[in-house]
């Protein structure tokens, strides 16, 4: 099969033959599939004979950091006053997803990139971007595959977080035959998988369980069970010790209850109310969140509030039951 982009990976795989020193970056708060894809990424063009450096505008997540040399990405600023032949940057739809990473890669003397997002801006030189990609650690496989590189473990058990992350674990629509190609793929390469996979999808910090225990215990149900809410308060966030960030993927937990068509979880921070909200196909929240002053994907999207908290609340609840009786 080829596809729109197999000409521009061949380019890509060029451009990176011909560079000696290659700057690596991906967006900012980085998911498994930003970091996954930079490492195995790194690995492959190591063993091209690069000399690389890998740059994020964050560290990656304490739940990313056992992958196979994430300790070897660095703060943007580490790229200051170092001179490059190519800037690669991967799984970012814009300039702005870089942020700090975004001066020094246009500072490169090339500029190339790879992603998977509908949104994304075609803003470097050289563009691989294939929007029904499931995810960029697709493009990466693609990219080795190009290159005739077989695959290390450690290279399979980053591209596995990769595609695993951005697919739900294998349970979103974006997923094809070649998905589970590459995973056969990768299995041949030796991928550990009930490890990557407890450690990836399992696992979770302690001060991340015991906050979800509180907002499960705020659970509350409005026409029917068809729209759940939760509630996050910054005591709770103190009880649990956790941080803002223990309490993503929570808002999912009020998606999974049957009857239950659209959910939202509002947190409070320092002076605003953080909303999260999930919709099951064919309801969406995308439009929501827009009018609202946030944005995102239709069934997952989200939005900040500033004012009291209360108020914020059921402005939001109101908009939701609005959309749920239309
Ligand atoms: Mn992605």
């Amino acid at each position: 099969m080829i596809r729109p982009t197999d000409s521009r990976m061949a380019q890509a795989v060029a451009l990176v033959r011909n560079a000696r020193r290659v700057l690596l970056c991906t967006h900012l708060t980085p998911d498994g599939d930003a970091i996954g894809s930079l490492l195995a990424l790194d690995s492959a063009l190591r063993r091209m004979g690069k000399q690389t450096l890998m740059i994020c505008h964050d560290l990656p997540p304490q739940n990313l950091c056992f992958l196979p040399g994430a300790e070897r990405i660095q703060l943007a600023a580490e790229a200051r006053g170092q001179q490059f032949d190519l800037g690669f940057s991967i799984d970012a739809y814009d300039k702005e997803r870089l942020g700090d990473s975004a001066m020094p890669f246009f500072q490169c003397s090339q500029t190339l990139q790879m992603d998977h997002h509908q949104t994304n801006t075609g803003f470097a030189q050289h563009n691989v971007v294939d929007p029904q990609a499931p995810a960029s650690g697709t493009l990466v496989y693609r990219f080795f595959r190009a290159a005739k590189l077989a695959f290390e473990v450690d290279e399979a058990i980053c591209l596995y977080a990769a595609i695993s992350t951005d697919t739900g674990n294998f349970c979103f629509s974006s997923l094809s035959a070649e998905t589970f190609e590459q995973m056969a793929g990768l299995m041949e390469a030796g991928l550990p998988i009930v490890e990557t996979a407890r450690e990836l999808h399992l696992m979770r910090e302690k001060a991340h369980v015991l906050l979800l225990g509180r907002a499960l215990n705020s659970l509350q149900f409005d026409l029917d069970g068809q729209l759940s809410s939760m509630v996050i308060r910054q005591e709770d966030l103190v009880a649990s010790g956790a941080t803002q960030e223990h309490a993503d993927r929570i808002v999912n937990y009020g998606l999974y209850i049957t009857g239950v068509r659209i959910c939202y979880l509002a947190t409070q921070t320092d002076n605003a109310t953080k909303f999260s909200l999930r919709a099951v196909a064919p309801d969406e929240v995308a439009g929501i969140a827009l009018e609202l002053g946030g944005g995102g994907h239709p069934q997952a999207a989200g939005c900040t509030l500033s004012g009291p908290m209360e108020e914020a609340i059921t402005r939001v609840h109101q908009r939701l039951r609005q959309a749920l009786q239309a």
